[in-house]
């Protein structure tokens, strides 16, 4: 049966470059598309190429792209080398998009992933002429049932002005009810509580809404979703993981967490995925999260029949584990729930529940700041993402990462962070594969204590006499800092490659 159900959507069936056609220089497109999974498929290449053949024919074609976080190189990745992109909202990890970003070619704006469909919906960024949204099919009734993502999708159809939607018949069929599309008010004066008190419970509808007025094009593809496969589990990765599962059983032990924790969230990249595999190894049951993506992991603890419930946003899973969850998705419907990232992110809910985040980081300094966005303080890696709306809104957040990069030419726990992205106030728990850095109910200095036992041996002399020669300034206070000093690690890293001083 054709996954275009609706006779009215029939009748708009067009070719990508058809479609592409249609958007025109200065547009503002909200893209679906989330950690790599969910994204239009045809119209970004259809459109990478209109621009090249504007561009040779001496004219400029430049959008304005909003998603829901990362997408993939044949999105991000083909429209960035163009150089066709204008603007950039809210989060991405491509390469080409991070090389037009960090060369002024494309303006970025990094923001928590809950407030960018907030921030449509108020009108702060101006017009959304284009929503491009895949789906898995549209039904007889016109509505649409959305594909591995859910993303931003319900904001850019409410507010765009015309919607083209790609229809993946590599989707599977099956995914259909494992979606839950919240439709109440969200912007105040007339928004209510959201009304989500367990992390698997369905509040909304299955289906995302669209004014079949507003839909322009329909354009039917089967691509595959990008799906990277996660790199082998490595000892650092895995000592790092055994530390803070370990953290996590103690708080059972101390009685400050339920046998079977609280809500999960797992941030992006190695380290995360493997909080999951010690999860796995565990002994622990009845595991419910709350989080943005589900990765390998997290399947790999459905089947072990350790995980209940699992809400996010969007997969994010190698290519096997993307087959496993196409082929099974009628089992997995029963453990998984897909909402739109205003509610899987959203403050109100993730303070409820009690979340327990963990996330990556690019490095901490000795107070317990931490800088999760730019590499030396200037160039963006990839952007906050989820990372703050959990942080700063969990039960206990902790920040995963070893305690070198670059082969150890660099700290990752350093005097001062060059770029803040998550305060003191709001970090909990650094882990590094030196151990856990527990910062709760800590003083500056007591604080300073706990992040150079985190930091490598190689760096802790350094760090001790840093802390050292900071109380010994006339400024010296309540958070000692040498301000000649403070960053001098950094430059020393710019200047010589290095954050070792050579002797
Ligand atoms: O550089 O790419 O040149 O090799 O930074 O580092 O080790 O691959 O780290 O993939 O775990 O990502 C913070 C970026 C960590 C991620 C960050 C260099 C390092 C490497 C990447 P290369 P790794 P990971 C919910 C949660 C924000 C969003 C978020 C992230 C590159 O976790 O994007 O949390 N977080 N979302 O060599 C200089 C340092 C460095 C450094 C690492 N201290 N100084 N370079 N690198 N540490 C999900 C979503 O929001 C969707």
């Amino acid at each position: 049966m054709s996954r275009i159900r609706s006779q009215v959507f029939q009748n708009k069936v067009m070719t990508a470059d058809e479609a592409a056609a249609l958007i025109n220089d200065g547009d503002q497109i909200g893209l679906s598309g989330f950690t790599g999974s969910g994204y239009p498929k045809a119209l970004p290449g259809a459109l990478a190429q209109r621009i090249e053949a504007e561009k040779a024919a001496g004219r400029q074609l430049r959008v304005g792209l909003f998603t829901g976080a990362s997408t993939a190189p044949e999105c991000d990745g083909v429209l960035a080398a163009t150089d066709g992109v204008s603007f950039r909202m809210p989060y991405q990890s491509d390469p080409k998009m991070r090389q037009a970003i960090n060369g002024g070619v494309t303006d970025y704006c990094d923001i928590h992933l809950s407030h960018s469909g907030p921030v449509v919906r108020q009108g702060f960024l101006g017009r959304l002429d284009f929503a491009i949204i895949e789906v898995t099919a549209i039904t007889a009734s016109g509505e649409l049932i959305p594909s591995s993502s859910v993303g931003n999708n319900n904001v850019y159809l409410d507010t765009a002005d015309k919607v083209i939607l790609e229809v993946n018949s590599w989707q599977s069929e099956a995914l259909e009810g494992m979606h839950d599309l919240y439709y109440g008010t969200l912007l105040p004066p007339a928004n209510g509580p959201i009304p989500l008190i367990e992390p698997g419970q369905h509040i909304g509808q299955p289906t995302l809404r669209v004014d079949p007025a507003k839909v322009v094009a329909v354009v039917e593809t089967d691509g595959t979703d990008r799906n990277t496969p996660f790199k082998e589990l490595d000892a650092e990765s895995q000592t790092i993981a055994g530390f803070y599962v370990d953290f996590l059983l103690n708080e059972v032990k101390q009685g400050r967490l339920p046998k079977n924790l609280l809500p999960l969230q797992s941030g992006v990249g190695n380290i995360a995925n493997a909080v999951l595999s010690g999860l796995l190894h565990s002994d622990l049951t009845h595991l419910t999260s709350y989080t943005e993506v589900i990765q390998d992991g997290m399947l790999d603890l459905i089947d072990s029949g350790k995980l209940d419930i699992a809400s996010a946003t969007a997969f994010s899973l190698s290519p096997d584990a993307a087959v496993k969850m196409n082929d099974n998705a009628e089992h997995y419907k029963r453990h998984i729930v897909l909402r739109p990232q205003e509610i899987s992110n959203n403050p109100e809910v993730i303070r409820r529940l009690g979340v327990l985040s963990c996330n990556g980081m690019i490095e901490a300094d000795l107070y317990g700041n931490i800088n999760s966005t730019h590499i030396m303080g200037s160039r963006m890696q990839n952007g906050i993402g989820g990372s703050g709306d959990f942080t700063r809104n969990a039960y206990i957040s902790a920040f995963v990462s070893p305690s070198t990069a670059k082969g150890g030419a660099i700290s990752c726990i350093v005097p001062m962070v060059s770029h803040h992205d998550h305060t003191e106030h709001d970090v909990m728990v650094v882990v590094t594969e030196q151990g856990v850095a527990d910062l709760r109910g800590l003083a500056p200095r007591k604080r300073a204590q706990a992040m150079i036992k985190v930091a490598h041996p190689t760096y802790r002399p350094l760090l001790e006499d840093y802390v050292a020669q900071a109380a010994k300034t006339a400024n010296s206070a309540h958070t000692p800092h040498d301000l000649r000093q403070a960053l001098s690690w950094h430059v020393r890293m710019l200047e010589t490659g290095s954050m070792v001083p050579s002797a």
